[in-house]
C-alpha cells in the first residue's frame, strides 16, 4: 500500500493545502437533539426510531446557506454524514429505502443540493460513511457497539449487511454525486483486513482521486492520511504523513439541544494555528437542527473564525508545518517557501518583545501580515562556538488583529534552523513522541538532549492529558525515574495544576501539569533528560486508540525559575 499513497500524491495535495474543513454531523438524531448516539445509548428500538422519519422535514435546509457558512469561514471542503451509526441514509438510496428521500416527507436528497452547491462555490465534498457500526441493519457486527436489544448477536451474518448494504451503498455514492474528496470511515473496530482492503479498492475503483481517512482501519496500510482521535492534537514526532484533527465547537457532533459549551472563538483559533503549525488540517463540527439549519452560536463563531482566516489566510493555506520540534509558548509557526509566519496571541504581545533560539537563516526583513507596510524592528546574534543562533524581535505596537496576529519572517535564503532542543526564553517543551525510548529493568526510560543557553534554576514539570472521571491515584501509583544532567530524583507525580482549555487539549480530556524537581545548571551547553516509568509505552506503531486511554503522557517541560 505505500505504493497507493505515493500514486495518490497529487490528490493528497488539496487536502495538505486546504488545512481547514466543515464536518457536518446531521441525521435522524436531530429530531430527538441529543446528539447522535441516542438511538444505542436509550436502545430505542428499530420499529420505533424509523418512525421518526416519518416526522423529519428540514425545511429550512437550504445547500446554498450551508456552503456560504464554510466558505465564508475559510473552509475549503465539507465532509457530511452520509449515513451515521443509525443507519439512516441522508442521501437517496436504491439498495435501503431507510433514507431522507423514500423515508420521511422530505423527499428531498441534500447530498445531491449539497454536491452542486459545492461545485458552484468551489468547494469539496465529502462523505462520511459508518461502514461498521450500524444499529438499523440486523446483521451488522462492530466488536463492541451492537443494536442487541432487537438483533440476537448470535444470528447475525456480517457478510448479508457488508454485500448488500456498505457496498451498494459507497458506490451509490461514489457514482451520483461526482467527484468526491473523500470517503471518511469511522469507528472500525473488529473489520478484517481483507473487509477493510476491499472497501479500498472498491473506492478506488469508482474514483482513484478520493481519498480515504484512517479509520477505514488497519492504518498505515490502508488509508491516504491519518484521522487523530476525536478532539486530539497530537504532539510532535507521532506521525509525519498528513493528518486531520476531527473538532467538535461544543462537546457534541450532532445537534444537541442542551449543549451549550461552546469554546471561545480565540480557544478555537489557538488550537486551530496549533494544529497547522504541526502540519495537520482541522476538521471542525457543526450539528445541525431538524429544521436544517447549522445552530445559530456555530454560524457566529465560524463568521469570526472566517474573519480571522480572511485577514491570515496566507499564513494557513498551502504551508507546512513548523521545522522546530517543539511548542512554543506565545504561539505557533507555519512556513512557506522563504516567509516563516509567527501566529503570535494577542496576551503575549504586551511582553514587548519575542526571542527565539537556533534560528540560523539571515533574515531580510520582518513585518505584520495584515499590515505589511508596518515593518517589525528585529536583531539576530549568535554565539557560534556553542551553537546558538538568536532572532529577536521588538513587538512595539498594538496587535494588529483579533486572537492572534501574524507576523511575517522573510528570509534571505533558505529556512535553517538548529532542530536540537533549545530551551527559548527559559522555556522548553520535550514531546514524548520526539524522545527515544529504551527498556531499563522493568520499565521504559524515555530520553531527550536539550540545550540550555542560560545558568539559572531549572523546574521540571510533566504534562499529562487526563479523561473526564479518571482518579488520578489509580494511574500513578508508583515513582517515576527523573535525571537530569548528573542529577536523579524519583518523585510520584501528583495534580498540581490543572488547564482546562490548553491549545492542544480539550474536552474529554484537560491538560495536567506535574512538579517533578527543580535542578541548578550551572553550566550551559548540551544534557541529557530522562524520564523512567512503567507508564511509557514503546511508540505505537499503528493509530492509537486515543479515547481509550485515561491518562495519556504527553510532554515534559523545563522551565528556568530564575
Ligand atoms: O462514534 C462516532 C461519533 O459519533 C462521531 O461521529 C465521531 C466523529 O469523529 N466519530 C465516532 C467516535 O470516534
Amino acid at each position: 500500500m505505500q505504493e497507493q499513497i505515493v500514486e495518490n500524491k497529487k490528490s493528497i495535495d488539496w487536502f495538505t493545502e486546504s488545512r481547514f474543513g466543515m464536518f457536518i454531523h446531521w441525521g435522524l438524531y436531530a429530531a430527538i437533539g441529543k446528539s447522535e448516539w441516542t438511538m444505542y445509548g436509550q436502545k430505542i428500538p428499530v420499529k420505533e426510531y424509523e418512525k421518526i422519519a416519518a416526522t423529519f422535514n428540514p425545511k429550512r435546509f437550504n445547500a446554498k446557506e450551508w456552503v456560504s457558512v464554510a466558505k465564508e469561514a475559510g473552509m475549503k471542503y465539507i465532509v457530511i454524514t452520509a449515513k451515521h451509526h443509525d443507519g439512516f441514509a441522508m442521501f437517496k438510496s436504491e439498495t435501503e429505502p431507510f433514507n431522507i428521500v423514500d423515508s420521511t416527507p422530505f423527499e428531498r436528497d441534500p447530498l445531491k443540493e449539497l454536491a452542486e452547491e459545492c461545485a458552484i462555490q468551489g468547494l469539496k465534498l465529502c462523505f462520511y460513511y459508518s461502514h461498521v457500526i450500524d444499529w438499523h441493519h440486523p446483521h451488522s457486527i462492530h466488536e463492541h457497539c451492537n443494536n442487541t436489544w432487537d438483533y440476537q448477536l448470535e444470528e447475525k451474518s456480517f457478510y448479508n449487511y457488508w454485500n448488500r448494504l456498505v457496498k451498494p451503498q459507497i458506490t451509490e455514492l461514489l457514482t451520483q454525486y461526482g467527484p468526491i474528496g473523500i470517503i471518511w470511515f469511522d469507528t472500525a473496530g473488529g473489520l478484517s483486513k481483507k473487509d477493510s482492503e476491499e472497501i479500498v479498492q472498491l473506492v478506488k475503483k469508482y474514483q482513484p482521486d478520493c481519498l480515504i481517512n484512517s479509520r477505514v482501519s488497519h492504518w498505515p496500510n490502508f488509508g491516504d492520511y491519518q484521522s487523530k482521535g476525536d478532539n486530539e492534537i497530537p504532539m510532535y514526532g507521532e506521525g509525519t504523513k498528513a493528518w486531520e484533527t476531527p473538532m467538535t465547537l461544543n462537546k457534541s457532533w450532532g445537534y444537541n439541544e442542551q449543549d451549550d459549551n461552546y469554546k471561545t472563538t480565540e480557544s478555537i483559533i489557538r488550537k486551530m494555528v496549533t494544529i497547522f503549525s504541526k502540519g495537520g488540517n482541522l476538521l471542525l463540527n457543526v450539528g445541525p437542527t431538524s429544521l436544517g439549519e447549522i445552530p445559530i452560536p456555530s454560524v457566529e463563531k465560524l463568521k469570526e473564525i472566517g474573519a480571522w482566516m480572511n485577514e491570515n489566510g496566507e499564513a494557513v493555506y498551502g504551508t507546512k508545518e513548523s521545522p522546530f520540534p517543539y511548542e512554543f509558548d506565545w504561539g505557533a509557526i507555519t512556513v512557506k517557501g522563504k516567509k516563516v509566519y509567527l501566529h503570535i496571541q494577542n496576551n503575549k504581545w504586551s511582553t514587548g518583545s519575542i526571542r527565539i533560539n537556533g534560528f540560523k537563516s539571515k533574515v531580510k526583513k520582518v513585518y505584520l501580515l495584515s499590515e505589511p507596510h508596518l515593518n517589525v524592528p528585529f536583531e539576530q546574534n549568535s554565539v557560534e562556538f556553542v551553537g546558538l543562533y538568536n532572532l529577536h524581535l521588538n513587538l512595539q505596537n498594538e496587535p494588529p488583529s483579533e486572537f492572534i496576529s501574524v507576523v511575517v519572517v522573510e528570509l534571505e535564503g533558505e529556512l535553517q534552523i538548529d532542530s536540537t532542543f533549545i530551551e527559548q526564553s527559559g522555556m522548553i517543551k520535550l514531546d514524548l513522541g520526539h524522545s527515544i525510548i529504551e527498556k531499563e529493568h522493568d520499565h521504559n526510560v524515555a530520553k531527550w538532549k536539550v540545550k540550555i543557553a542560560e545558568k539559572g534554576k531549572y523546574e521540571i514539570r510533566l504534562i499529562t492529558y487526563k479523561k473526564a472521571g479518571t482518579n488520578w491515584a489509580d494511574e500513578f501509583n508508583q515513582d517515576m525515574i527523573l535525571r537530569f544532567g548528573n542529577k536523579t530524583k524519583n518523585v510520584l507525580p501528583k495534580e498540581d495544576k490543572i488547564v482546562t482549555d490548553s491549545d492542544n487539549c480539550q474536552y474529554p480530556y484537560s491538560e495536567v501539569q506535574s512538579h517533578l524537581g527543580t535542578f541548578d545548571i550551572e553550566t550551559i551547553g548540551l544534557f541529557s533528560l530522562e524520564l523512567g516509568s512503567n507508564r511509557i509505552k514503546e511508540k505505537a506503531k499503528g493509530p492509537e486508540i486515543w479515547q481509550a486511554e485515561a491518562v495519556k503522557i504527553r510532554t515534559i517541560q523545563i522551565i528556568k525559575t530564575n
